[in-house]
């Protein structure tokens, strides 16, 4: 692990004491822990994943309601070509570590969830069950005058913008949070009593700008969780944590649950 040797270890250690005292644990990612399978993160649209089409662009120009109001078919066009990416997509050894540390915690007695601004579905096709979309699912889209949903097939929309089969006048959006846009209540509460609850707050592949999902790694700090950050970059929430490995998700996030299952193993 190179220069963060001493800092997984500590990641480890925390990990191992809030699963041997099923203190429970939180996770907030974002879209840096999907790298790895290929998908572009907003912040750097990395030329390598994106289509010639969209280079370039901004994205924050894109997921809002006024953007859509304004030309909803070149909105739904960029919605389809990220909807076909995420289905085309694989969960990367992140998820999947992801996916094993939960085992360990709830087969230990704990509380593990997974808060997730990402809305490609990939956490829960690594097998993870704690799953909070804090920022909605881009799988599934949702008819614009009856808010009826549907889960269009995994083939391209064949107009732009698509129309609704719940209403002669409706447009089918994606089921997504846009800038401006409230979250899920019951989600974001949920997921803000687990920050509160657990032992261990692990912030992921996020740069840690957008709210409130990024508020949640301050009410885990505030409660006493021990924060650990996973970014290869630094970032605005960089300060909060008390720990940071400074690595790609799918590289570190193996040896993380690695060595915390040794050290249960020879708790
Ligand atoms: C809200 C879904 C109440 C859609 C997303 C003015 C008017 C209205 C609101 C606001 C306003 N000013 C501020 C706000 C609040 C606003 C906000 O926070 N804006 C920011 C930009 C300042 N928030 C909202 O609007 C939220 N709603 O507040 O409602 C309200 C209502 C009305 C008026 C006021 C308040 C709704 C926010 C949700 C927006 N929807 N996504 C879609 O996907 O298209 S946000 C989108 O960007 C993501 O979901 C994510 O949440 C966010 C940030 O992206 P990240 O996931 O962090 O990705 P990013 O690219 O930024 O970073 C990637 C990181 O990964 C990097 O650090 C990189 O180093 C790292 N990385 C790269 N490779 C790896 C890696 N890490 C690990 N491993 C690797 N291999």
């Amino acid at each position: 692990m190179g220069s963060s040797t001493p800092n997984i270890e500590a990641a480890a250690g925390a990990l191992a004491r809030a699963i041997a005292r099923a203190s429970g644990v939180a996770v907030l990612t974002g879209a840096g822990v999907s790298a790895e399978s290929g998908l572009c993160t907003f912040r750097e649209n990395s030329v390598d994943t994106m289509d010639a089409l969209w280079r370039g662009f901004d994205p924050m120009s894109l997921a809002t309601p006024e953007a859509f109001a304004q030309d909803p078919e070149r909105v739904t066009r960029w919605y389809d070509w990220r909807r076909l990416g995420c289905l085309a997509a694989e969960p990367n050894p992140g998820h999947l570590a992801l996916a094993g540390l939960e085992a360990l915690v709830v087969g230990r007695g704990g509380r593990f969830t997974i808060a997730t601004q990402n809305v490609d579905g990939l956490h829960q096709r690594a097998g993870s069950r704690g799953v909070l979309e804090l920022h909605g699912s881009i799988l599934s889209w949702r008819c614009t005058r009856t808010g009826r949903h549907v889960t269009p097939p995994p083939t391209p929309f064949e107009r732009f913008p698509p129309g609704s089969p719940h209403h002669p006048e409706g447009l089918l959006r994606p089921d997504v949070v846009w800038f401006g846009e409230m979250l899920p209540e019951l989600v974001l509460v949920e997921a803000d009593e687990a920050a509160r609850a657990c032992g261990v707050f692990l912030t992921i592949g996020t740069s840690g700008v957008v709210y409130p999902a990024a508020g949640l790694l301050h009410s885990a700090r505030r409660c006493g969780a021990v924060c650990i950050e996973v970014n290869p970059d630094a970032t605005p929430a960089s300060g909060s944590a008390h720990v940071s490995l400074r690595a790609p998700s799918g590289v570190v996030l193996p040896e993380l649950l690695e060595r915390t299952t040794a050290r249960l193993v020879d708790a």
